[in-house]
This record gives C-alpha cells, structure tokens and sequence, in this order.
C-alpha cells in the first residue's frame, strides 16, 4: 500500500513536470515546507497534549498515536540510538476544542511541525477537533520511515512546516455487500485505508436485489433474504463498523436503495413484491411497504448516527407496477402513472427518513426526475454523467459527484490519472453553487469483487482520487 502510493506519486511528479522534490505525501497538504535534515524517531516516542483543550476520553487519540507508530515501525525491532544525535522523543499534540462526536463538515484543519532545534526535540501538532488530530497524525507517518540498515525510524528533509484542510467535507466511497457479502474483518480494513487516504465517508450500500444481509430487529425476517447465515452483520457488527470507523474519522453513511434496488427484502416478507413472479419494485400500493421502511430507518437510527442516509432510487424499472392487477388498480384509483408513483414512494421515503431525524442522500435520477418537488435539502448523488451536477446546484440542491466514467472502481478500464484528474467543479463557475458541491465518493459496486480482491482493486486508484 505505502509502496503502492509512492509509486503513484513518483510517476505524478514526473507526469506533471511538478517541481515537488520528493515530498513523499499524499494528499499532498494545502502547504508545505522542508529543509534539508535527517532526523531520528526515538523508538518509544511519547505523545503529549500539552495545552490542549481536549482531553481524550475516549482515547481516540492516543489509540491514533499507537496505531502510527505501529504503522512507522513495521513491527520490527527498533535499535535504540546515541542521544547526541537529533532525536524526535515527542509529539505533542494541541487540540483547540472538547468535542469527540464526529459530525458532518467537523473541522479537519491542523498545522505539524517538526523542528530540527529543541531540548527536548519534539514535533507539534495543532489543530481545532481531535478529527484534524487524527489527520495530522497520518501526514506525520508518511514522513517517517522504517530504514533497514540501520534499523531506526527515520524522517527527512526537517524542519517541516506544513497546513492543511480538506477542500471538500465529503470525501467518499461506496462499497456494496449485497452483490458479495463482506466479513467485518475486510470492512474494517477497507476503513483503515482510507483513513490513510483521508477519506472520511464510508457509503455503505448494505441492501440490494441479491441480498438483505443486515439484521433489522422491527422485521427480524428481512434478513432470511441474505445469503447465508454466515452472511450476515448483526446490529452489533454493525455497531462495532461504526466505532471502529468513527475513531478513525470516518462516518459511515449507510443506504437503503428503494424502491428499485431492493428485491431481496420479499423474501422474508413476499407481499413486498408485486407478485410471486413479478419482485421489483417495491410494492408501491401497500402501506406495509411504508411500515417497513420505516422500521428499517428506526433501526438505523439508533446505529448511524451519520446526519445524512442514503434513500437510493436509481434505476427503477416500473413495469411490474403496471402488470400486476392490484397495483394497476390502485394507480388508476389514485388517478397516478407510474412517474407519479415513483416520485411519491421516494417523497414518502424522505418524509420517513426525516421523522427519524436524518437529511436525505438519493441519487440523481430522481433529481432528474421531479427534482422541483424533492426535499429541498436533499443532497443529490450524481453518477451518470458529468452535466448533471451543475444542473443540480444551479437549482439549489447539494450535490456529491460519482461520474461513473470516471470514479467508478468497478470499471477496470478506468485509469488512475483519469481518477486523479477527475473535476468535481468542472462546469460550475459560481462560488455560492460551488460550495453545494459537498465533495465526490468512488465507488466500488460489489458484482464483480469479493472480500479476496476488494483492496487491491480499491487502491490505489481511490488513493489518486483522494489526492485531487
Ligand atoms: N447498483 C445500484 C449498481 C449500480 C447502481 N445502483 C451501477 C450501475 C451502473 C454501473 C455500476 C453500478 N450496480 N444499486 C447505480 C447507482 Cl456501470
């Protein structure tokens, strides 16, 4: 992985003709300045919180701290070194701010520096949440490394002035366990990555036609529609991915695709479906479908706490509604088509969503379908084409891009440079509809990857997305 990235950004360097002299990060930081310095990490170096306002409760940062210095050693033996020399024993880390709760739009902001004067000789960090802690301490492993012949960690080109922010707060991706379920094991070190990355939002498309893997305790029958009973997350995976990626500063946004992407759920309960031989969509006649929805966000509701769910409503082929007696009735009954029906079972989702305290995620077709009637705050998910997302601010919405030409990761033939240089401003030239557009999310559909290839096939173009 540390390999895979260097690799990348060698050949971006050389690509581009920048005139970065081996600045060995990525994201490369909003700003950053070198000297010329080697210096040694002392091989039990401490963290400190010296002034800060934060007190780590939840030992968010100091588990971030062990996990770097694990990462920065390899694991191997680590040989002591003459103190004479220029040893880093400290970091000392300053968080402006108490808060613990990772929320949507957190400041991730910090300053690190590492100095080449000082006794003690320690790095510091400074930032406005633990969450810019979390960031800083990730820019500072990548400055260090494990050198092999002389058995020390090592870090370069000192004294180090560096400042960054994110330029967008939602930094994505998608993985999708109904097409392939993925063991917890896999889920968490897909977050671990993209920690690495900084990407902060993992879209967890959990449900779809092939499966219903997640226990949902209002309709216990709903997952009798995954695959196995080994395939399956209890709420307490569920929790525990939500921690672990929480302590890490990712938010976990989870999805629910309806009414098209969403066959599986008949199988535990089969008046969802239209008919017996006719599956999708969900029955749009049937309060019961309603209920359901409902229970499911109740549930959701006390495990994501990410402000926003995804509600989905892409790709939804209505025939079924049209060919089943009791639909046909009902639409003719309620004097709608099938376009009508389609935007009121989505409207009629949000509604629910809302009720369960969460702002609404869909994907664009809807937009592209009755945008004037969706929820005004509802942000639209783009990945058809690139033209849709300027549409989509210029009317008002927040917008994420996925443009599945370009940050699908499901498309092999996909490059990394077409990742990497993938604008999600492109065509939008107003800065109050620029700052609609919430960020971008790759995604990495489940049909064709399994939890023995997801990695290697997520990175490291992911990585290069990251990096725009
Ligand atoms: N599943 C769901 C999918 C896709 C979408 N939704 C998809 C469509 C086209 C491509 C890749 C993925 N597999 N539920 C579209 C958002 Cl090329």
């Amino acid at each position: 992985m540390a390999l895979a990235l260097r690799l990348l950004l060698a050949f971006l360097v050389i690509g581009s003709c920048i005139a970065a002299d081996n600045i060995d990060l990525w994201p490369m930081p909003q700003s950053v300045s070198h000297g010329t310095q080697k210096l040694y990490i002392k091989k039990d170096i401490t963290m400190s919180m010296v002034g800060s306002t934060y007190s780590d409760e939840k030992s968010i940062l100091k588990d971030a701290f062990q996990r770097m210095v694990d990462l920065i050693t390899l694991n191997h033996v680590v040989d002591g070194i003459n103190p004479s020399s220029s040893v880093l024993t400290c970091v000392n880390i300053v968080v402006h701010t108490p808060e613990d709760e990772l929320s949507f739009g957190a400041d991730e902001s910090y300053n690190l520096t590492v100095p080449t004067t000082g006794d003690p000789l320690y790095a510091q960090i400074e930032a406005q949440t633990v969450f810019g802690a979390l960031q800083a301490l990730q820019t500072f492993g990548q400055l260090c490394y494990f050198d092999f012949t002389s058995r020390l960690i090592e870090l370069n080109s000192a004294p180090w002035i560096i400042t960054d922010r994110p330029r967008f707060p939602y930094r994505g991706l998608l993985i999708d366990t109904a097409r392939h379920y993925l063991p917890v094991k896999i889920i968490k070190g897909v977050i671990d990555a993209m920690a690495y990355s900084k990407l902060n939002v993992l879209h967890w498309h959990i449900v779809d036609e092939q499966s219903f893997p997640i226990e949902i305790p209002s309709y216990p029958k709903l997952w009798n529609g995954s695959y196995s009973y080994s395939e399956r997350y209890t709420m307490s995976d569920a929790i525990d991915i939500v921690r672990y990626a929480e302590k890490r500063g990712v938010n976990v946004l989870a999805e629910i695709d309806v009414p098209g992407h969403a066959r599986s759920w008949g199988v535990g309960y089969s008046s969802l479906w239209p008919s017996e031989s006719c599956r999708e969509p969900l029955d749009v006649s049937k309060n019961f479908t309603f209920e359901v929805i409902d229970g499911i966000l109740s549930d959701f509701s006390k495990i994501f706490k990410f402000k926003f769910v995804h509600l989905g409503g892409d790709e939804v082929n209505t025939s079924c509604w049209t060919t089943t007696p009791h639909i046909e009735g009902w639409l003719k009954n309620n004097h709608m088509n099938v376009s009508d029906a389609y935007r009121d079972f989505v409207l009629r989702s949000q509604k629910i969503a809302i009720s369960h305290g969460y702002d609404i995620i869909n994907w664009e077709e809807t937009f592209n379908s009755f945008g004037d009637k969706l929820d005004p705050k509802t942000v639209v998910h783009n990945w058809l084409g690139e033209d849709v997302a300027p549409k989509v601010v210029a009317a008002g919405h927040r917008c994420i891009v996925s443009n599945q030409d370009k940050w699908y990761l499901d498309h092999l033939d996909a490059s990394w440079e077409g990742f990497y240089m993938n604008e999600p401003l492109k065509g939008i030239n107003d800065t109050k509809q620029q700052q609609l557009v919430i960020g971008g999310e790759v995604c990495m559909w489940g049909e064709e990857i399994d939890a023995s290839d997801i990695q290697q096939t997520i990175w490291p173009r992911a990585a290069a997305a990251a990096g725009n």
